[in-house]
């Protein structure tokens, strides 16, 4: 602001939202707190060899009872928004029935802190913590209906405070990994039609809940979802790999995305899965292809394609041996994946509004002998990505907002506390905050609203 027009200079437009991301299980700690029920990952962390080093989510940042600090660091970085989400156990401990109103009072103090601080919450309504009193977990389609009655029940006690709620994050990982890897809670490797069940019943829980929210919020609500749609990227930029890039996002994200967008199964998938294609009821797809007001993409890291002559359409390129890595070993660097995330879904699908959900990567970040973390690695990534989010932008795709994942080192699910993704250094023993060079070039960001 103030400086004069440089066309070098990689500025976002006015009004373009910056915020931090955070999910509950992963931060909050409480577990037992306040009369919270168990979710499917206290269970999952408690069963020995399920996550690194047997660590669980009991305590995981304390901000069960530190949020107002966590406020703090939100306000020091100049974001205008915060994306959180809520423990459906903590509201309804038993899943469904009775109320937990402290935990009903817990958000809403949160709420009210961000508020205060000029930040908008966007708030999701799950992110993998089912209540483990619900019997059968997603297998279990009345897990689908008591989503919704907490969906319904929460937005329209805080609808008069939070205008922009997304349903779930991420299927995939509620559903693949949970229920046919294992590698995430319950950690069962079901066969393939009870698979693709699962995922059917986390699509039609997105789409009852999206009905509920609109009939229990005041107009003007804002509503969508997370997901972390597989992006693939062209080889290079020639028409024929372009189109090959969309082939492959439609049916790289057929049971999710592409299902909650097309109000259908693709042909395709359903050819390819079966016998083993999901059982869908009457009415089902008309809840899950509810319109949403905006689509909200995690995104870290791609799969690259080349058009071919194959009956999909294109082939997925395996990624050289030297193609760099970050401190997670999935995360492979590749940073034009968040235009291209950004392009193959609104080209398909004509998006109305977008926002990067999650961004962002672990580091092996150390306390040097200054006391300070400088972790030039995330630096560099965080760069990069939204060098080509700034290409997105200035061609117009109708990207709202970036959440930069996260706002804290936390629980990193089977991983544990052993990868960091913070911007701010958490000491596990002593729960204090440092913010690491990331959380200064982060701010400098948000204040120039240009990538610097
Ligand atoms: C997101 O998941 C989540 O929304 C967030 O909670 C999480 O903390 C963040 O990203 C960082 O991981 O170890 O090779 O088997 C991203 C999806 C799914 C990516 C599990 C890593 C494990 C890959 N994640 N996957 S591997």
């Amino acid at each position: 602001s103030g400086s004069a027009p440089n066309p070098t200079r990689l500025q976002y437009p006015e009004g373009f939202l910056w915020g931090c991301a955070t999910a509950s299980y992963q931060i909050e700690g409480g577990a037992k707190d306040g009369g919270r029920g168990p979710s499917l990952w206290d269970v999952f962390s408690h069963t020995p060899g399920k996550t690194h080093e047997g660590d669980t989510g009991d305590v995981a940042d304390d901000s069960y009872h530190l949020y107002k600090e966590d406020v703090r660091l939100l306000k020091n970085l100049g974001v205008q928004t915060y994306r959180m989400s809520m423990s459906w156990s903590r509201i309804f401990p038993e899943g469904k029935g009775k109320v937990n109103q402290t935990g009903v009072d817990y958000y809403s103090n949160v709420v009210d802190e961000l508020l205060k601080n000029n930040i908008t919450p966007y708030i999701t309504l799950f992110h993998w913590d089912t209540p483990a009193a619900l019997a059968g977990g997603w297998q279990n389609r009345d897990t689908s209906k008591a989503f919704a009655d907490y969906a319904a029940f929460i937005t329209k006690k805080l609808g008069d405070r939070v205008k922009h709620w997304m349903t779930t994050n991420e299927f995939v990982c509620f559903t693949d990994l949970g229920y046919k890897i294992g590698q995430f809670a319950p950690g069962l490797k079901l066969p393939d039609a009870q698979v693709n069940q699962v995922r059917h019943h986390g699509i039609l829980a997105h789409g009852l809940a999206v009905q509920a929210i609109r009939a229990n919020t005041p107009s003007g609500t804002q509503v969508g979802l997370a997901e972390n749609a597989t992006v693939y990227v062209p080889i290079i930029e020639t028409k024929e790999h372009v189109e090959a890039a969309q082939k492959a996002t439609r049916l790289g994200n057929a049971p999710f995305l592409t299902a909650l967008m097309e109000g259908k199964y693709m042909n395709l998938y359903l050819e390819r899965e079966g016998a083993n294609a999901p059982k869908v009821e009457e009415g089902d797809f008309k809840a899950i292809s509810s319109p949403l007001d905006f689509v909200g993409i995690n995104v870290y890291t791609p799969f690259f394609v080349r058009a071919d002559d194959s009956k999909q359409g294109y082939a997925e390129i395996p990624y050289p041996t030297s193609q760099p890595k970050m401190a997670s070993p999935w995360i492979l660097l590749a940073p034009e994946c968040l235009y291209w995330a950004v392009r193959n879904v609104v080209d398909l699908w004509k998006i109305p509004a977008l926002y990067i959900t999650e961004n962002g990567t672990s580091s092996d970040d150390v306390i040097n002998s200054a006391g300070r973390i400088d972790d030039i690695d995330r630096i560099m990534y965080l760069r990069n990505h939204l060098s080509h989010l700034h290409r997105a932008v200035s061609e117009g795709y109708p990207v709202k907002g970036y959440f930069l994942w996260s706002l804290l080192d936390n629980f990193e699910w089977a991983d544990g506390y052993s990868k960091r993704f913070g911007i701010h250094y958490v000491d596990f023993k002593t729960q204090k905050r440092t913010p690491k060079l990331s959380a200064e070039w982060y701010k400098n960001t948000i204040a120039q609203n240009a990538v610097l």
